[in-house]
Formats: C-alpha cells, structure tokens, sequence
C-alpha cells in the first residue's frame, strides 16, 4: 500500500502547483468555496484528479449526472469518496455536480513539467528477481490472467490452471482497456481513464512505476521490443511516448494535422510488432499515424516532420515522428489483420468502414458496416466455405446492433452477419476452439446471456445464461483454450469458467466487478481469437 500513499503526495502537489490556473465556469456563488472545502483535497485545486479521479466532463462522460449526485450524496463504496449527505443541502449537492460537468476555461493543460512530477518509481525492476517470485506459487507464468476490477478498482492476478486468485492489489480508478504486456510476459501497464499509466511486475507482484500521462486518456500501447509505452489521450490532444523501464516521459507528440491548423483527440493507439511501429487513429482529423520505433527506420519525408521534442541520443532522428495515411473519414476504431499490413478502421457514425494499406498509407477498400462495428473486439480465425476453399475471415460485434458482422479478408466483402440476441461490445476464440463467444451487453432484456457461435457454420449453438438483470460478458480463454473465462459483471460478481467444449460451467471465482481478464499467453503470441 506504500506506493498509494507515495502516489498521492505527489499527484496532489502536481495538481496544488497549477491553482488557480483554471477557474470553475460555474460561477454560481460559493460553489467554489464548497468545492474548495469538501473536494479539492482529494480531486485536487483545478479538479484533475489527486487520489480521487478528475473532476471534469471529458473525465466524466460516462457518469451520468443523477449517479454523481448519488455518489456525492451518499458515497461510494469500497473507495475513499465518503458520503456528503448529512454536510451538503440537496440544492449544495446540485451545484457541486453542476459544477464538476462545466467546462474550466482557459482549456486545461498538462504538459511535460506536470507529467515529469507526477511521476512514482516504487522499485528498480532491473535489480529484482527476473523469474517468477514464491507469491506465484508455481503457477505457468503465461497462463496466468490480469483480472481488472473496477467494482472496487482492483486487479487480481490469477492461477490458469488451477483457476484460483493468487494476489490482488489496489489499481487506479477506472482503468479502461485492455493492459499491455511486455514481450516476455513479466509486466503489465494499465491505463485509467484519467491518465495514469502502472507498470506492474508479475513476477514479483509489485507496482514498479506510475505516471499520469494525459488528464484524459484513451489507452496505451506497449513496443513489441518491449522498450516504450505510448500512451494516446483524449485531453490534451497528444500521444505521450514513456520509456517503459521506469515510465518516465521521452516525449510528447502532439496531434496535429498535417495542414498544422487542427488538433484531435487519439481514438487509439496500438502496437504493431511486425512492423516495429505503433499505429494510432485521430478523432477529429482524418489521418491514421503510423510512428515507427525502429531505429533502422527511414527519416519521414520532409514536410511531414513537426519539431517535437527529440531527444538528442536517445532515438534516432527517423523513430517516433508520425507517418500519416490521410483520409476521407474519422477513425474511431480499428483492427488490424494477423499480418498487420492491413487495417480495418470505422467512425461510429459512418455506415462504410475503410480498409488502408499501411505500407501504400492509403484506402484500398469500402467495408460495408452495419451499426457501429466495435473493430478493437474483432477476432479473424481460419474458414472453410461450403465448396471447400479456406480462407481468413474476420469478425466484429457491432455497438448498437444485434449482429456479428463476418468479413472475408481477401475481398473484404461481408460473408454473413449472425443475428445475436443485442448489441455487444465483445467477441473472443481462440485457436483450439470451434467456438467464439458473444454477449448483448448493450440490450437491457439479454445482457445476462453470452451466445456461443460455431466458427465454421456461423450459427449461434449455445447461450450461457446469468440471472436476468445481470450482466455476463468479456470472454478469455485459458492458453489452452480448454477453458473460457467470462465476467459476471456485478457488484459482487464472479469470474465465471466454462468448459469451451461442453460450454457447462464448472466454477465462479468471485470478484467485484470484472470487466476483462486478459491471458497472459494469448496476449503476448498475438493469439488469433483476442484482442491485441
Ligand atoms: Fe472500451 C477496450 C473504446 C466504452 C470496456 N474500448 C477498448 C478499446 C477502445 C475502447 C478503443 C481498445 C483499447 C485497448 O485495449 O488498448 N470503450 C471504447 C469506447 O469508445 C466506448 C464505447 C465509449 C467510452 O466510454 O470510451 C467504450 N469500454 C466502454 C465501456 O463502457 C466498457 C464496457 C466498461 C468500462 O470499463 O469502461 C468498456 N473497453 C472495455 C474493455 C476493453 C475495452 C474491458 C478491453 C477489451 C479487451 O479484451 O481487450
């Protein structure tokens, strides 16, 4: 617990360095004060966070505002947010979450002084034991899963084979996406909503290093040579490169486009190990960046090069400087194909998604799309068609459909889009298993229920039912893809394991609130059947 307190001496003095800097634009009187009074110990002066998260509407844009005023009034549980009920009037809890959803002008910052303090070195990785540790208890290193639990914002880590919890630790609030691994499997690198980034070492089950690289952020990326974590925010508008030792800042690049007149939000960023690059799409301009981390890269045509901040030895000139692919649309999302020449991206408004040949940085293709494909949950897996010929196909959930869309990847036409019982968010197989998984998280009647869809002949075959009212979905599968691991998304939920063969459920481990688990095998070999 040491490393919490570290972290919120210091993010508490990052965020008390810049008071006053930004005032509130609810100018209702003594809204301030109050805010002052009760909140600013812990979400800090200008609310970007301290040991409580940022308080501004780009941080809270999934809180709806009845919950906040819930939360103000009567707290929230398992976290260090008391209860203001008995100090505040109803009308005092209005303007506090009136004031928490205004924008604060000027426009916040957080530049490299404010990352650079933010942050915590808890222990040199290099001088601790680099082979599992005796917390793992013999456990296979790689079939090990990171459960992440916002419930209580926890992460556990758990035992694949003997499916059991084997450590928990506190993590930031509202970690969001998938963690990376480094290469090897040792780490971990979470990113939370507000911007931390956590190294965690698993061997050793310790928090390395924390840095809160962005106010706002999307998620983060780790470099198939294990050496950078580029982190993709939506505020500021840049994408913050970290030397993934200790995570301190190498440089920010700030997301401007190529005329150099707008800047954008990142959608996200990914790695691109094939390539040595990371790949990232833009929000608000139409460019996917490509940012090469090898250091036998060639130097970016000229004109396309901003003077960022390069640091003299550390790379050569060539590496992290953005490859641009311009585009006729957004990107909100995307996937790239096993060979990671391709990739397939989609703004959430657009009916027509786009297929760029990163290597040509152009549009080579129009996919038809249905309801706003979530593309970062596509899985590809092999297909064997009815005359007998073989090929990659490749599947997305949509968010606000009830269908899995089936892409051929050779013609990039639809093969077939398999009715589910609503919308979902998630889609997961793996190499030994006839089956994918699905949920309908997004319908109110049949987000309890996980659809099980045989890859070859594209029909639903099975459904693994929670009580109605809950919420089952995010599936792993074990390394062996024996078993299929599935989060009861409840308060006082569960892990659930389903034999992938029988799809009987076999055992719960219980948890608060798991919204994804992550294998550690089928992440690191880039496994066909999850994301990456
Ligand atoms: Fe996610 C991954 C975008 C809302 C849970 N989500 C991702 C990724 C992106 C994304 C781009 C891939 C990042 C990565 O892994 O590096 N998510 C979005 C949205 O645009 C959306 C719809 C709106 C938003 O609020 O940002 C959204 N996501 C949610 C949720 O409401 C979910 C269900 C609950 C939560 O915790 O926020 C949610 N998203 C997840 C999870 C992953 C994820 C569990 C990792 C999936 C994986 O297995 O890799």
């Amino acid at each position: 617990m040491n490393w919490h307190l570290g972290i919120s001496a210091v993010c508490l003095a990052a965020s008390l360095a810049s008071v006053s800097s930004f005032a509130g634009a609810a100018d209702v009187p003594g809204v301030q004060a109050l805010y002052k009074e009760h909140c600013a110990a812990c979400h800090g002066e200008t609310r970007f966070g301290g040991i409580g998260p940022a308080l501004l509407p780009e941080n809270l844009a999934r809180l709806r505002k009845p919950e906040a005023l819930k939360v103000i009034g009567e707290g929230r549980v398992a976290t260090q947010m008391p209860a203001f009920g008995d100090k505040l009037s109803a009308d005092q809890v209005q303007q506090l979450a009136d004031l928490i959803y205004s924008e604060v002008t000027p426009a916040p910052q957080w530049d490299a002084s404010e990352i650079r303090s933010s942050q915590v070195v808890n222990a040199d990785a290099a001088k601790l034991p680099d082979r599992p540790g005796a917390g793992l208890k013999g456990a296979d290193p790689l079939n090990l899963f990171i459960v992440v639990e916002t419930g209580d914002n926890h992460v556990s880590v758990l035992d694949g084979d003997k499916l059991e919890r084997l450590y928990r630790f506190p993590s930031r609030y509202a970690l969001h996406g998938g963690p990376k691994f480094s290469p090897d499997g040792r780490f971990v690198y979470f990113a939370s909503r507000d911007g931390w980034i956590t190294k965690f070492d698993i061997y050793n089950l310790v928090v390395v290093a924390e840095i809160r690289a962005g106010l706002n952020t999307r998620n983060a990326a780790v470099s198939g040579d294990g050496k950078w974590v580029m982190v993709a925010n939506y505020l500021p508008h840049s994408l913050v490169l970290l030397d993934a030792k200790d995570l301190s800042l190498v440089k920010i690049i700030p997301t401007l486009n190529a005329a150099g007149d707008k800047t954008s939000r990142v959608s996200a960023v990914y790695d691109a190990a094939p390539r040595k690059s990371f790949v990232a799409a833009l929000k608000d301009v139409p460019e996917a960046w490509e940012i090469s981390y090898d250091p036998d890269a060639e130097p970016v045509a000229e004109g396309l090069v901003h003077d960022y901040q390069y640091r003299e030895g550390h790379f050569t000139p060539a590496m992290f400087y953005p490859r641009r692919t311009m585009l006729k649309d957004y990107l909100d999302d995307f996937f790239f194909t096993q060979s990671y020449h391709v990739i397939l991206g989609a703004s959430r408004s657009a009916s027509k998604g786009q297929v760029i040949f990163l290597d040509g940085r152009k549009k080579i293709a129009d996919l038809d799309l249905p309801g706003m494909p979530h593309l970062g949950s596509g899985i590809t897996w092999q297909w064997t068609d009815p005359a007998g010929r073989t090929r990659t196909v490749m599947a997305s959930p949509n968010l606000n459909e009830g269908v899995i869309t089936v892409i051929d990847l050779e013609t990039y036409k639809i093969i077939k889009e398999i009715k589910t019982l609503g919308p979902g968010f998630f889609l997961r197989s793996h190499e030994n298993s006839r089956y994918a998984f699905t949920d309908s998280m997004m319908s109110k009647e049949n987000k309890n229920v996980l659809q099980v869809i045989d890859k070859q002949s594209l029909e639903v075959v099975g459904q693994i039912r929670a009580k109605p009212g809950q919420t089952l979905a995010h599936v792993e599968f074990t390394r062996d893809g024996r078993y299929a691991l599935a989060s009861l998304w409840e308060d006082d939920g569960a892990i659930v394991v389903i034999d992938a063969q029988t799809l009987k459920e076999v055992k719960r481990i219980p948890a608060r609130k798991p919204v994804g688990k992550y294998n550690v095998w089928n992440k690191i070999s880039r496994s066909e059947g999850t994301s990456h």
